[in-house]
């Protein structure tokens, strides 16, 4: 085994975001980009020695190349072995399932996401720990520092994996496997949930549409809803995995899965609709002319649970995001089981369901999930919803009205201001934050200000301390806005404006969420400026 021993120097930028680092695709084929941060994930490990990796992706312009590149430098820093998905395809919550069910080391996963695909969008690289779960923020920051003071990589010279052929290969001395993608996360899913009871559903005519936007979840549904439970052939549609996602925009969003909504709003529409994003982790969930928002899909299935084989025995607790609104927080209290606050990511969930303290998490972001891996995972709630209807042979509109009348209802909406110039929107929050000491008492559209903070969050499990995680003010009749500005992006700055507004019921349960939310929205715009600031006067996408 010949390994080569690159000198390189610390190219700048190469800080994780939100979840891993994410860049556009050119910036990640320059030179040496890809090997140095790579590099950079082995020496903050503290080497990758005698040691197991998954390695997958979702698909994306890319994906296949970065793989060979990451398994030679793999080999050349003396890992044993890497679990590589068949044709480098491997969702991030299959690649999560993997991770934990072969006792690894952890995994790198290669995914931007729901960001488009192709030599001029996006690229991302994130590596998750043994739990199966995305590095938390002393091991990113440590993956930082080893980039940042990087000067050399390891790489054996050798040729390509098959990526294409499942079973035993090697790289230099380390063994390669090359697995089936979807089969150990369909088993997993045959656990949890009751496939006869869905299965006899479809059987009796109920119909579902499920668009994996020409990403990595095609593969996945096809096994699971056509072949395992008996959908249609063609119920999965946009099904196979493209570099680019055929040019689609894969946020299973009611913006960008438009074909979807179009379909579920016309004639002779589907019973249920689902749409997935470009790795499978968000998750989009519709009845016939219903939008179930990600915030209420979390309450309801927080609610409903206990239906699925695999959660019968209730919840230990709850966890959200802090811009989420707080539908779960209601259900939570009427279980009597705890529900925690956390900032923006799915690593800050972890902790809590390593140390058992929730079963469920989500987030307003299309992402739900549970203690089953530990990542949000978009066909997991589709599942979990079809369970739900089979156990209560109700509609999914059916579910949500009852759901309102029971535990009122969380207006919400999240509005984004997309490539905005960075320097302006970080002033714009940092006027507003040094404002934010002197809001209590003002009135805004009719509502008074009652509290006013920067999110910070300490970990309850190990007291690590996470400041400035979104600016939130909270008015006197229960309202809410949040701002901050996304860690996902690659181009300029995307604000993340959150609205949200508690209506208790049982009247005003049945409106539009921006009309209920009009007030909310014309206080947001006029507390942060955002006119003065960024010449905008309207979001680019309202979720
Ligand atoms: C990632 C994170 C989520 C987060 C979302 C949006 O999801 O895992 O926890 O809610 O980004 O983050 P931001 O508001 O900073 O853009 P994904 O699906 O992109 O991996």
């Amino acid at each position: 085994m010949n390994i080569v021993t690159v000198p390189t120097e610390p190219i700048a930028g190469q800080k994780p975001g939100t979840s891993g680092l994410r860049k556009k695709t050119q910036v990640f084929m320059q030179r040496h980009y890809l090997e140095n941060f790579v590099q950079a994930i082995f020496d903050a490990l503290g080497g990758a020695a005698g040691k197991t990796f998954v390695i997958g992706g979702d698909g994306r312009y890319f994906n296949d190349r970065a793989i060979q590149v990451i398994l030679r430098m793999a080999a050349a820093n003396g890992a044993a072995r890497c679990i590589v998905g068949q044709g480098g395809i491997l969702s991030t919550p299959a690649a999560s399932h993997l991770i934990r069910l072969n006792a690894t080391d952890g995994g790198i996963v290669l995914s931007a996401s729901h960001n488009p695909g192709g030599p001029d969008e996006d690229f991302g690289i994130k590596f998750n720990t043994p739990n199966g779960g995305p590095a938390p923020e002393g091991v990113t920051a440590a993956i930082h520092a080893a980039a940042n003071g990087i000067r050399e990589y390891r790489i054996v010279e050798a040729q390509d994996i098959d990526l294409a052929r499942i079973g035993a290969q090697s790289v230099g001395r380390m063994a390669v496997e090359v697995v089936d993608p979807v089969a150990d996360y369909a088993d997993l899913m045959e656990t949890l949930f009751d496939f006869a009871a869905i299965r006899a559903m479809i059987a009796g005519g109920f119909r579902i549409r499920f668009d994996a936007m020409c990403a990595v979840t095609g593969p996945y549904g096809v096994e699971i809803l056509e072949n395992r439970l008996g959908a249609p052939r063609g119920t999965v549609v946009n099904r196979q995995p493209l570099p680019d996602f055929g040019g689609m925009h894969p946020d299973p969003n009611p913006v960008w899965a438009k074909m979807l909504m179009d379909e579920m709003w016309g004639a002779d529409a589907p019973d249920f609709g689902a749409a997935s994003d470009g790795d499978g982790d968000r998750n989009m969930v519709l009845g016939r002319e219903t939008y179930v928002s990600p915030s209420d899909s979390l309450a309801v299935i927080a609610a409903n649970a206990h239906l699925a084989p695999g959660y019968a025995g209730g919840l230990a607790g709850v966890a959200r995001s802090m811009p989420t609104s707080g539908a779960v927080d209601l259900v939570a209290a009427a279980l009597g089981i705890p529900c925690f606050e956390t900032p923006t990511g799915w690593k800050f969930f972890g902790n809590l369901m390593d140390a058992g303290r929730v079963t469920l998490c989500g987030e307003e972001s299309f992402g739900t999930g549970s203690d089953h891996v530990r990542e949000k995972d978009g066909l997991w709630a589709v599942l979990m919803w079809l369970n739900i209807l089979a156990a209560r042979g109700a509609s999914v509109a059916e579910v949500l009205e009852d759901h309102f009348s029971r535990h009122g209802r969380n207006y919400y909406s999240r509005h984004d201001f997309e490539a905005l110039d960075a320097a302006s929107a970080e002033t714009m929050l940092a006027a507003l934050a040094a404002s934010l000491p002197d809001l209590p008492g003002t009135e805004w559209h009719g509502q008074t200000v009652a509290a006013a903070d920067s999110f910070a969050y300490t970990d309850p499990v190990d007291g690590s301390l996470t400041e400035n995680q979104g600016l939130r003010i909270v008015f006197g009749n229960g309202a809410r806005i949040v701002l901050r500005l996304s860690g996902t992006g690659t181009s300029g700055a995307t604000l993340r404006l959150y609205l949200e507004r508690f209506v208790p019921g049982p009247d005003g349960l049945g409106e539009d969420p921006q009309t209920a939310l009009a007030p909310v929205i014309a206080a947001a715009h006029d507390l942060a400026d955002l006119h003065g600031h960024t010449g905008r006067t309207a979001p680019d996408v309202i979720t």
